[in-house]
């Protein structure tokens, strides 16, 4: 034990090292690609006057830049909320992990036909804060069960091209029990309930292939919905039912997401205004990282590795991002008013951090025009300092693709921020609005 701390200690100069060089390298490169990004205006739309008021925003350019999205990017959701779904309470239980949590468990049967597809949300809210709770939701990545060691969670075998995770296996990426000592809830849903996410299948199981046929009677269109879209879809389907929790706050949920997953997170929130904070965890390509940057994970390499994600028309911009009706700070935009969260990693070139980072930067001016601060700089930070106090947070954290506690401590103190300042001065005497002498 003693020899392997040793070990540790020896390596963690080398490792500071490389980061901060990694760091160097990247700021380097990005300053110098930045000069040459021709970035679309998200306030000013191609054949119009430039939107100057909040209302503009929302009543035109908003849904413009939604529909740009849906066209060309991420595909268009034949549907919203199923009329015939319904939520089947598989399981309620105030005792949960040693009396901590309450456990829920919830079937979505997306068509209310109880074999059709369905999705298993879970749920854990601390039993030591006052109903309604907060939540912190997102896709999990190897099914419910991974997310801790909770013998009670329904097993999940619905495979995804990456494998079968045993019971805990995931649970280094949701750090649940500093969550509810937190006081915050968390919901999860496994992505492949929704879709497999392989190529494969042509969109004929999961959501697609139950809500495609009837719609696309001459084949799919180069818009309809792929994987991404699909998992998105759910997510508000997800938020469909924590409306109807009395125990859960409704008003206060936060949407995140890590890589694939963060992708999805951004572009359910951009498309969901229930969401309260939105928050992406080295999302990369198509997430959070501008494209048109050309930097890490490129749009050709995205849609050559992954052409099931994404809708047929963003294939057309393989090589050619300039051409591009959007870019990702638009996306970011779209969270506006409501905070909106961005993570990345130091060792993540894939990703690329600093084209994260600079999506927040561009999407500042829509947050202005609702008098609201993004960053408060362009300047990007060194790890672990975060930039916490606008409606644009971000941080850059020491280390690899993945989400740690360290990521999570920093999306509960900005969620903490935000939600507190909503509810105004904490324990404010009865008295408080009276002069005081
Ligand atoms: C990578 C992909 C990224 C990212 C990641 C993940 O292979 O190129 O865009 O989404 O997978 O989801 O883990």
């Amino acid at each position: 034990m003693a020899k392997m701390r040793m070990k540790a200690n020896k390596g963690e100069p080398i490792m500071r090292f490389c980061a901060i060089f990694v760091l160097m390298l990247t700021v380097i490169s990005a300053s110098f690609a930045e000069d040459r990004l021709n970035l679309p205006d998200p306030l000013t739309p191609p054949a119009g006057n430039k939107v100057t008021t909040p209302a503009e925003w929302q009543k035109t350019r908003r849904p413009e830049i939604l529909e740009l999205f849906r066209t060309h990017v991420y595909g268009r959701a034949p549907l919203g909320r199923p009329a015939k779904m319904t939520f089947e309470v598989l399981e309620t239980n105030d005792k949960a992990l040693n009396g901590v949590a309450t456990r829920k468990q919830i079937r979505v049967h997306f068509t209310g036909d109880a074999t059709g597809p369905h999705m298993d949300i879970l749920i854990y809210l601390p039993n030591n804060q006052p109903r309604p709770v907060k939540l912190f939701t997102g896709m999990n990545f190897m099914g419910n069960h991974t997310i801790h060691k909770d013998k009670a969670i329904v097993l999940n075998r619905h495979h995804t091209p990456w494998g079968w995770g045993d019971r805990g296996t995931e649970r280094s990426l949701w750090d649940l029990d500093s969550i509810l000592k937190r006081g915050y809830g968390v919901a999860t849903m496994h992505c492949a309930d929704v879709d497999p996410d392989t190529k494969v299948d042509e969109f004929k199981d999961g959501v697609h292939g139950a809500f495609d046929p009837t719609h696309y009677p001459k084949g799919r269109p180069d818009d309809a919905w792929g994987t991404i879209g699909a998992w998105a879809w759910a997510l508000s389907r997800a938020m469909d039912y924590f409306e109807t929790d009395e125990d859960i706050d409704h008003t206060k949920v936060a949407l995140l997401g890590h890589s694939r997953l963060g992708k999805t997170a951004l572009w359910a929130g951009a498309q969901d205004e229930r969401f309260s904070i939105v928050i992406s965890n080295d999302s990369g390509c198509t997430g959070a990282a501008l494209s048109r940057v050309k930097q890490g994970e490129t749009v050709a390499q995205i849609n050559r590795k992954f052409p099931h994600w994404f809708c047929k028309n963003y294939k057309r911009y393989n090589h050619k991002e300039d051409t591009l009706p959007v870019d990702q700070h638009m996306l970011i935009a779209l969270m506006a008013p409501r905070p909106v969260y961005i993570a990345s990693a130091t060792l993540d070139s894939w990703a690329y951090p600093e084209g994260e980072f600079l999506s927040g930067v561009h999407a500042a001016p829509v947050y202005e025009l609702f008098g609201l601060t993004g960053y408060g700089t362009t300047v990007m930070p060194p790890p672990e300092q975060p930039i916490n106090h606008g409606h644009i947070g971000y941080h850059l954290r020491t280390g690899k693709h993945d989400v740690t506690a360290y990521d999570w401590k920093c999306f509960m103190d900005y969620a903490d921020k935000h939600w507190k300042q909503d509810e105004g001065p904490q324990n404010a005497p009865a008295d408080a609005d009276k002069p005081r002498h």
